[in-house]
Formats: C-alpha cells, sequence, structure tokens
C-alpha cells in the first residue's frame, strides 16, 4: 500500500462529534499525540448548517478532520426514524467535506459503518463488494447516506485532489456508549437488560430477534486507535474496514453479557423484533497489511463496560 505519511504531531485536528462514543475515544486517543485537538458542541455548531460549518472552518483552521459526527442508533431506531438517518447524516457529510475542501484541510478521514455492505455480501466482506447487491432494508437510510459519504470523498479526491478518506468499523461498543433500550445497539441493551435483570432477580433476559444474526464486535479504543494509524499513513480511495476478526451469535453474545454481568436466568427470544442483517463479519485484511492489530478482547471489553456502566448507574441504585 502506497503511503503518502501524514504525521499528526504539531497539526490542527478537529474531531467532529467529539462527545459521540467514537468522537470521544478518538480524543482520548489523540491526547497521546503531539498534536492540538479541535472541538465544537453542538450548541456551538450545529454542521447540518452550511454556512455555520464554513464560518467554524475558517475560524479555526483545522490541519486534518476525524469525520465522527452521525446520526446513529441500533437496529430500531434506524427503522423508525429513516428521515433522521438519511437527511442528518447527508448533511453533516457534504458540509464538513465541502468546508473542508474550500478551507484547505490536508487530510480528512470520514468514518462510515460494515452496514454500507449489501446484505447478501460474501462473508468476510472485503472492500470490493460495496454497491454489489441490495443493502438491509432496516439501516438503508443510514447506509445511502455512509455510502454517499465515501463518494463525496472519492469525488473530492478525484476532481480537486483532496487527501479524503474513510473507514468502515465493525459493530462498535465502549465507554459512553448509547445505553436507552429503545434506541441503542444490542451490546449496551443486553447489558442494561442483564444487570437490571440481576437486580430484580428476574428470571428471564429477553432477546430481540431470533438470536442467530452474526455480528462482529470491535471495542472503540482499538478503532480510535487504528483510525490514527490510518490517518498517518494510508491515502487512497478505498474505503478500509476496521474489524476484530471475530463474529458472534447474538444469543451467544447474551450468554457472554450474562455471565460478564453475573445474571443466572434463561435467555428468551423475542421473534416480533427484527433480525437484520443475517451475518456482518468484515475483511480487514488491508488494514492488517499495515501492522495493526486490535488489543481488546470482547470478553474484557464488555466487563469495561460493564464497569463504566455501574458507574454511571451509582447515584440511582444507592
Ligand atoms: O446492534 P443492533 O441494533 O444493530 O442489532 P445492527 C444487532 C442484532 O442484535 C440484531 C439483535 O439482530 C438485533 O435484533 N438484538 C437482540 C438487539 N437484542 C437486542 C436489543 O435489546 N437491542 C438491539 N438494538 N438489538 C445497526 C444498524 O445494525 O448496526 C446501524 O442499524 C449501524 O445502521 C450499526 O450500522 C453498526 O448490527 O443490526
Amino acid at each position: 500500500m502506497p503511503s503518502e505519511g501524514f504525521p499528526l504531531a504539531g497539526k490542527r485536528v478537529w474531531v467532529a462529534g467529539h462527545r459521540g462514543m467514537v468522537g470521544s475515544a478518538l480524543v482520548r486517543r489523540l491526547e497521546r499525540e503531539a498534536c492540538t485537538i479541535l472541538t465544537a458542541g453542538r450548541t456551538e455548531l450545529d454542521l447540518r448548517r452550511q454556512d455555520a460549518v464554513e464560518r467554524w472552518m475558517m475560524a479555526h483552521r483545522p490541519d486534518a478532520i476525524f469525520l465522527a459526527a452521525a446520526k446513529v442508533g441500533g437496529i430500531l431506531a434506524n427503522d423508525r426514524a429513516p428521515a433522521d438517518f438519511l437527511y442528518d447524516n447527508l448533511l453533516i457529510e457534504a458540509n464538513v467535506v465541502e468546508a473542508a475542501y474550500r478551507t484547505g484541510v490536508g487530510k480528512l478521514m470520514l468514518l462510515g459503518s460494515s452496514c454500507i455492505y449489501p446484505k447478501s455480501a460474501d462473508q468476510p466482506i472485503s472492500e470490493d463488494a460495496l454497491l454489489t447487491g441490495p443493502l438491509e432494508p432496516t439501516n438503508q437510510w443510514y447506509a445511502i447516506a455512509k455510502i454517499a459519504g465515501i463518494k463525496l470523498c472519492q469525488a473530492y479526491r478525484r476532481q480537486h485532489g483532496c487527501d479524503f478518506i474513510s473507514v468502515m468499523p465493525a459493530n462498535l461498543y465502549g465507554p459512553g456508549d448509547n445505553f436507552d433500550l429503545e434506541t441503542s445497539h444490542v451490546l449496551p441493551a443486553l447489558i442494561r437488560k442483564a444487570h437490571a435483570a440481576k437486580l430484580s432477580n428476574a428470571d428471564t433476559l429477553e432477546i430481540w430477534g431470533s438470536g442467530t444474526p452474526r455480528r462482529e464486535f470491535l471495542h472503540v479504543d482499538d478503532l480510535a486507535d487504528a483510525c490514527v494509524h490510518l490517518m498517518s499513513i494510508y491515502s487512497q480511495d478505498c474505503p478500509v474496514n476496521i474489524g476484530f476478526g471475530v463474529d458472534i451469535p447474538i444469543l451467544d453474545l447474551a450468554r457472554l453479557v450474562a455471565e460478564v454481568v453475573g445474571f443466572e436466568g434463561t435467555l428468551r427470544c423475542d421473534p416480533t423484533k427484527p433480525d437484520g442483517t443475517p451475518r456482518k463479519l468484515l475483511d480487514s485484511r488491508r488494514l492488517r497489511a499495515t501492522g495493526w492489530q486490535p488489543r481488546i478482547g470482547l470478553r474484557d471489553g464488555i466487563a469495561q463496560v460493564y464497569a463504566h456502566y455501574q458507574q454511571q448507574m451509582q447515584p440511582c441504585v444507592s
């Protein structure tokens, strides 16, 4: 892989979306680099407003941008708010990418998602599977917006020579996740449900869908580390998958969460809830070829997130 080299030392680096789980992990990771970290809160800057984004960029002049800001959510949130997932994400990406071009930003990384790939893509899913088949209906709106983001990076590279790249993470989890049962992803939902079931001595823990879909989970601190690594060395238009390398059926994930949390009852599937994509395991060979490896195993990662969750809950429990 040809490497242009873009060291972050001495640079002004904007983490767009720094309050989210991914953005805050990026800030934690960038604190170890000799760069200046720029952030903008939601009240200061609405990324869906083109003028505001351009004004902010003109005033703050980042050299590099991690575009982690996005409207995100789990399978039900995606299904129930298609307009928000499509509109918000399209605007955020278009505004930041265009302003980055206009203000001469040296490098931009757009964070996508493994759900951009076709529902029936061959496993593990290589970057070449993009746009080779129909998407999973529950999250097609979010996926279309993220595909547009990849295409924006490619188009600005082709037309204007901008060094804009994109990465596609596996299903993420970590500290700062959303634990709202209606809008969250599966892992924080299971942690919350297992914890509540343990405290109330409930007999069962409910799992949405059939429990058979398989997902690949990556700790957000591993993701942040891979992003900083790729920002420095990767400079091509093809997106790069960032995965852990192993997937697990949702039922086994629920068993693991129950074990870590200490819930000893039974697991019950709710077939009225959607399964989504049957399997999403990324082919991360392109990334591995650069020498990067994830470090946080799933059991340890879940234990860490559960500890965070308990700390967060402390005032309510006591
Ligand atoms: O994490 P999740 O919502 O996202 O669901 P996706 C993964 C699987 O876990 C699905 C099942 O098969 C769910 O039915 N599941 C079981 C649960 N119990 C629960 C629960 O209590 N809550 C939730 N949320 N799921 C999302 C996309 O898809 O993945 C986003 O909708 C994004 O756009 C994200 O791409 C990474 O993996 O199905």
